[in-house]
């Protein structure tokens, strides 16, 4: 019988071949796709978005983790819709406009997918009409934008002005070395997180 404690320990320590071959033994079992998320994977992104805010692990550590669940999902993630398990929330995220660093916007995005979020990536260099027209398309609940540049941070606000004119309803979060929370404030975003396991805290409280 297939253990879910060891797949998320395989998460946790980043171990794709036990990852792949618990989720696909679970599955071959019968066990239910959304046990073998939640219970499995889920929990082990989970312990570590614990230790990385804790700086018991690092940026290493977190992206071999994501990278294992990655691989496991692909096996899962036909199952979970044939099952028609929901995902927690949609969320659209990007690097702003005129800004190419994508390491912190990737690994936010995968541990929102970590978490059970459906993730929506619009790359780097994401201009105002991009997101406004991907959130008019996709319906996200959760935005966010990322920016690592002082020069791009006012185009943080330039969208956050367009999703506004467009009567986006989603929620806005924002995330970035250069980044506060005194300029998310300034801005009016939703949220601001110092992190990604912080920013997946952030987006699941903006979902209530
Ligand atoms: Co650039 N760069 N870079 N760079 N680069 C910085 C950011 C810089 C601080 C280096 C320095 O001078 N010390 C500096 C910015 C100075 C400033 O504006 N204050 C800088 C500069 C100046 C530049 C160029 C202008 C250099 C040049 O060409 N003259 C140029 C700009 C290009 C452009 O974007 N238009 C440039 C280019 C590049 C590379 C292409 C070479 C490369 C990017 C590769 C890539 O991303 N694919 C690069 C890199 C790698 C860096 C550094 C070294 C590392 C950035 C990084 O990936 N950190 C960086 C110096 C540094 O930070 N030490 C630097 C790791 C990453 C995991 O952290 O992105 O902060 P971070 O993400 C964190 C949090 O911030 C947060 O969570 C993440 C994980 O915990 N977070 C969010 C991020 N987004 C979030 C969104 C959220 C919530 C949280 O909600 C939505």
């Amino acid at each position: 019988m297939a253990d879910l404690k060891v797949l998320s320990e395989a998460v946790i320590k980043g171990d794709q071949k036990t990852a792949v071959e618990t989720t696909r033994q679970a599955l071959n079992e019968g066990m239910a796709p959304a046990a073998i998320l939640n219970d499995g994977l889920i929990a082990g992104m989970n312990v570590i978005g614990v230790r990385f805010k804790a700086n018991q692990v690092y940026i290493p550590e977190v992206l071999i983790a994501a990278r294992a669940m990655k691989m496991a999902m692909e096996i899962l993630e036909p199952k979970l819709v044939e099952a028609g398990v929901k995902p927690l929330g949609k969320a659209l995220i990007g690097t702003v406009q005129g800004d190419l660093h994508d390491i912190g916007k990737n690994l936010v995005a995968m541990m929102l997918k970590g978490a059970g979020f459906e993730v929506l990536d619009l790359g780097v260099d994401a201009s105002p009409e991009k997101f406004v027209t991907k959130a008019k398309e996709c319906k996200p609940q959760v935005i966010g934008l990322s920016a690592l540049l002082t020069t791009t941070m006012p185009a943080m606000e330039k969208i956050l002005r367009a999703l506004k004119d467009a009567g986006i309803p989603a929620k806005t979060m924002i995330g970035g070395a250069p980044v506060t929370q005194t300029y998310a404030d300034k801005i009016g975003a939703n949220g601001y997180a110092p992190d990604a396991a912080s920013a997946v805290d952030l987006a699941k409280s903006l979902l209530n």
